[in-house]
């Protein structure tokens, strides 16, 4: 079996989530798995027989105003491969995993050790950050040099095309989710905890970046609530939150929206939820809507990115365009207001999501995988 060694970011956040989940995926399988990260990523929180983690630690020096994580990182990168014969290295989110996968790559070419490295694009690598100036040469240099480059959605594919002149073959595989985990429980207690007079509940995910336009999820919000009885969950914490807070103290009664901060056991709010909404500027896959379609959750959203890949307008529920705060309450309102219309959504928003089990998307990686490791 293939010993592979994963790069992700251990914080909140999709690309993080993918990557973990791959791996436990992989090594429930028998694969050996190397995490290599700077603290160990949130959701590996236990122990399996066939994952390691290697933290990327250094001492900084009062010259360095930024720590040099790349160079650290390409270091560990090197002693790892060496030490546990790493066949392939699997970087998740271009900067600065990807170069620094190449720096190592190059290091240890000098040591007569071939590492080949796939890099995962999964977003802002790519449609943000990866299109400021500055890091142009150096993302589009290492999706060059990458000996496999996936992304998580055609549109992203799409988008790298567009934004890189690069002319490698980009393999999508899509994000995929494990029903062990998120799924539909009963929760009806907890329920009855935020919605004592059995009000509709609509929640938001994310990291509350601009991006997210968190904005406009409270503004529906008010649309929906002037016609149907609701409560708004807001999960996550993030730059952008004091601003919500504030919007959401001037236009809405205090009982009706709830701050949770960053919550582990998103699927326990999932269960309790009628409504999930995911307005973002861009969003090249949307992991956080699909975690909810798994849990019966039907979803508004915006029609960007990778978004129309995965809720199906006037099936899973509905896509408007970026910041059409009215249109999504009139939506949100015909999802709502009839129980047999909710019921549906319901039912087919779990058979969507049914499409990206873990199970259907692991073997594209390992054969994805087999065809980089015996490339010539
Ligand atoms: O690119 C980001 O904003 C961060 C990244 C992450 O680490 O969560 O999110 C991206 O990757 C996720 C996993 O593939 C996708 O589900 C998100 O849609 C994507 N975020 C954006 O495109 C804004």
């Amino acid at each position: 079996m293939m010993k592979i060694g994963i790069v992700c970011y251990p914080t909140y956040g999709g690309s993080g989530v993918i990557a973990t989940e791959l791996g436990k995926g992989l090594a429930d399988k028998g694969y050996e798995i190397h995490f290599i990260t700077y603290k160990q990523p949130f959701r590996l929180d236990a122990f399996h027989e066939n994952i390691f983690f290697h933290e990327v630690n250094f001492t900084n020096y009062p010259l360095f105003d930024y720590p040099p994580y790349e160079t650290a990182l390409a270091g560990k990168i090197v002693d790892i491969a060496l030490y546990a014969k790493l066949d392939l290295l699997h970087v998740h989110y271009a900067i600065p995993h990807a170069s620094a996968a190449y720096i190592a790559q190059q290091i240890l070419k000098t040591k007569n050790y071939h590492l080949p490295f796939i890099t995962t694009l999964h977003g802002t690598d790519i449609t943000l950050v990866g299109r400021d100036e500055t890091f142009i040469p150096v993302v589009t240099f290492s999706m060059e040099q990458s000996d496999g480059l996936t992304s998580v959605s055609e549109s992203l594919k799409k988008d790298t095309y567009k934004n890189f002149n690069i002319k490698n073959e980009i393999e999508v595989i899509p994000n995929f989710i494990d029903f062990s985990r998120f799924k539909k429980l009963n929760k009806d207690h907890f329920r009855t905890v935020i919605a004592r007079n059995n009000e509709k509940i609509i929640m938001h995910t994310s990291n509350f970046r601009k991006v997210k336009r968190v904005e406009d999820v409270v503004n529906m919000f008010c649309k929906v609530r002037e016609k149907i009885e609701a409560k708004l969950l807001l999960v996550g914490d993030g730059p952008e939150r004091q601003n919500i807070e504030k919007l959401s103290r001037q236009i809405c009664k205090p009982d009706d929206v709830h701050f949770l901060g960053k919550q582990e056991a998103v699927e326990e709010l999932l269960a309790i939820s009628d409504l999930f909404v995911l307005p973002s500027e861009t969003e090249s896959f949307g992991l956080a809507a699909l975690e909810a379609m798994a849990c019966e959750v039907p979803v508004i959203s915006t029609n960007s990115g990778g978004l129309p890949e995965i809720n199906i307008q006037g099936v899973t529920g509905y896509l408007s365009n970026v910041g059409d705060v009215e249109d999504m309450a009139v939506n949100a309102i015909k999802i709502l207001s009839d129980e047999n219309v909710l019921l549906k959504f319901k039912k087919n928003a779990l058979a969507q999501a049914q499409k990206f089990s873990l199970e259907k998307i692991l073997p594209q990686y390992e054969n994805y995988y087999e065809k980089i490791v015996n490339k010539k």
